[in-house]
């Protein structure tokens, strides 16, 4: 094997953002800019002889390119063994799941989410620690340091990997394991969750749901686990092969990207069930017949049914949920007698708290949920404990969803997303606003009063470190919020961000719409910073 030393200049836009180095393809394309990267990567971690590293990708375009590149870098600074998902297929959290199991040291991951791909498209390639979970913000910094002053990396000469075929291979020193990319993870779910319940509910033949896989990643572990282990019918999911350009399609699964689906489950025949995932698998959606249920109360009641789940049938510990997440998690906390902890955006916060035993369950308004069996969000996990309450409570998500605001009360809830605007009219807006929080408190804004107005900076509480502006929120004296914060996942432009949260605990009003809930909310906020004129942007892209 020759080991090639190559020149190379540094990139100055290389920072990691909310997960990961996102860019165009096209960007990744210019020369040694992927190489420039992954050389950082190694030149950042301390023990790199004959380490074990996972890799894989969400199979969208240059995902195969990718890995060959990735590899014979690998080769090249002397890592021991790779294992490969066969195709070079991975979804998010069964990555995790592989690095924990077989203690590997890391794992590269190729994707961007749940951007668009294809060659005009977004990849993205992130790395992820021992304990399966992505890298901390110290090791991203770090990372990106040296991306600022790299000057050449190391490559052995052209050779081609056989990903297709389970086994191994050598590359020079280094073992290569084409692995399955599912089984691992599928057998890990079976673990958690009563699996048998769930056949029975498919079985007796008044179930049906449909699964979204928006041509990503989860399609072959949703054929596996719901149609195979579980005995769903075939055809339940739909758009399962994975497509480079994700059929054209926008992986995201929400009420706007994911409308075939939507449009399915408020038909007139309507499945009992519908759920959906995004480009790597870690994000979910579910819904019910013509139900959608927000990502932040499906959080607050996955952790206050955990008890009817054969993984967590001992209890949780606590939870965690990102700042803009609404509240609705920290009522069930604190009927559980938890702890429930506010992170910034990124699941990487979430890392420390798993791994110091402080909580079991974490999730985001952003689509994303997940426990202590992975480091990362799961898709897959999400529906698979959701069509466990399902089959324990004998009651559809519907009922569920109702019977859990009655209790707890409602926090009525919505993102409003302004997505590709002018970077600096976005930054204005926050810059301006940011400037004006100390003047807010105390004034009255139609029914509200401002109670608090910062910028929100975390602490981590095991090991102390700092992450400093991580979004704008005002909040009111009953307990509302208003949250602004710029998307550190965008390819193009800016994304601001408008997340919105009212409480309601009268059960008659349960029912109400939930823009209508948040009307007077919304024009608070645009009354506070203009940023609908100053955007240029009447309504935002997407609602969720
Ligand atoms: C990533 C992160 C999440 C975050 C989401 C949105 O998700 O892993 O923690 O909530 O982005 O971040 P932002 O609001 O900065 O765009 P994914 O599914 O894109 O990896």
């Amino acid at each position: 094997m020759n080991v090639n030393t190559i020149t190379s200049h540094p990139y100055t836009d290389q920072r990691p953002g909310t997960s990961g180095l996102r860019k165009k393809v096209s960007v990744f394309r210019k020369p040694h800019y992927l190489e420039n990267f992954v050389q950082a990567v190694f030149n950042t971690l301390e023990e790199m002889a004959g380490m074990t590293l996972v890799l894989g990708g969400d199979g969208r375009y240059y995902n195969r390119e990718a890995i060959q590149i990735i590899l014979r870098i690998a080769a090249a600074n002397g890592v021991g063994r790779v294992l490969v998902g066969r195709g070079g297929l991975l979804s998010t959290p069964a990555a995790s799941c592989i690095i924990r199991k077989y203690g590997a040291q890391g794992g590269i991951i190729l994707s961007a989410s749940h951007n668009p791909g294809g060659p005009e498209g977004d990849f993205g390639i992130k790395y992820n620690t021992a304990n399966g979970g992505p890298a901390p913000e110290k090791l991203t910094e770090a990372i990106y340091a040296e991306t600022l002053r790299i000057d050449r990396y190391r490559i052995t000469d052209p050779h081609h990997v056989e990903l297709d075929t389970l086994g191994e291979q050598h590359l020079g020193e280094m073992a290569i394991e084409i692995i399955d990319p599912v089984a691992d993870y599928a057998d890990l779910m079976a673990n958690l969750f009563d699996f048998h319940a769930i056949r029975q509910l498919f079985d007796s033949g008044r179930f049906r749901m449909r699964f979204d896989a928006m041509h990503a990643v989860t399609g072959p572990y949703a054929k596996e686990i719901l149609e195979h282990r579980l005995g769903a019918e075939p055809g339940t999911v739909m758009n399962g092969e994975p497509l480079a350009d994700f059929g054209r399609g926008h992986p995201d699964p929400n009420l706007t990207y994911a409308r075939d689906l939507v449009d399915i489950l408020w038909g007139c025949s309507s499945p009992d069930f519908g759920a959906a995932s995004d480009g790597d698998g870690d994000r979910n959606m579910i819904l019910g017949a013509r139900f959608f249920v927000t990502p932040s109360d499906s959080l607050a009641i996955l952790a206050a049914n955990a008890h009817l789940v054969p993984g967590y049938r001992q209890g949780i510990r606590g939870i965690a949920r990102s700042m803009p997440t609404s509240q609705a998690a920290d009522r069930v906390a604190e009927a559980l007698g938890v702890p429930c902890y506010e992170t910034p955006t990124g699941w990487k916060f979430f890392g420390n708290l798993l791994d110091a035993k402080r909580i079991t369950l974490c999730g985001e308004e952003s689509f994303g949920t997940g426990s202590d069996h992975v480091r990362e969000k799961d898709g897959l996990w999400a529906v698979l404990f959701w069509l466990n309450l399902v089959a324990a409570k004998r009651q559809s998500v519907e009922e569920i969803v109702r019977a859990h605001w009655q209790r707890y009360g409602r926090n009525v809830y919505s993102r409003h997303d302004y997505e590709g605007v002018d970077a600096e009219a976005a930054n204005g807006v926050i810059d301006d606003l940011r400037a004006a929080l100390p003047d807010l408190v105390g004034r009255q804004y139609g029914d509200y009063r401002v109670a608090l107005a910062d910028d929100f900076a975390y602490v981590d509480p095991i090991d102390e470190s700092v992450s400093e502006s991580q979004g704008l929120r005002i909040i009111f004296e009953d307990g509302s919020r208003l949250v602004f914060r710029l998307s550190g996942t965008g390819t193009q432009g800016a994304t601001l961000r408008l997340y919105v949260e009212r409480y309601e605990p009268d059960t008659t009003r349960h029912g109400i719409d939930t823009q209508e809930a948040l009307a007077d909310l919304i024009a608070i906020a645009d009354e506070l910073t203009h940023f609908r004129r100053r955007l240029g942007r009447e309504a935002p892209t997407v609602i969720t």
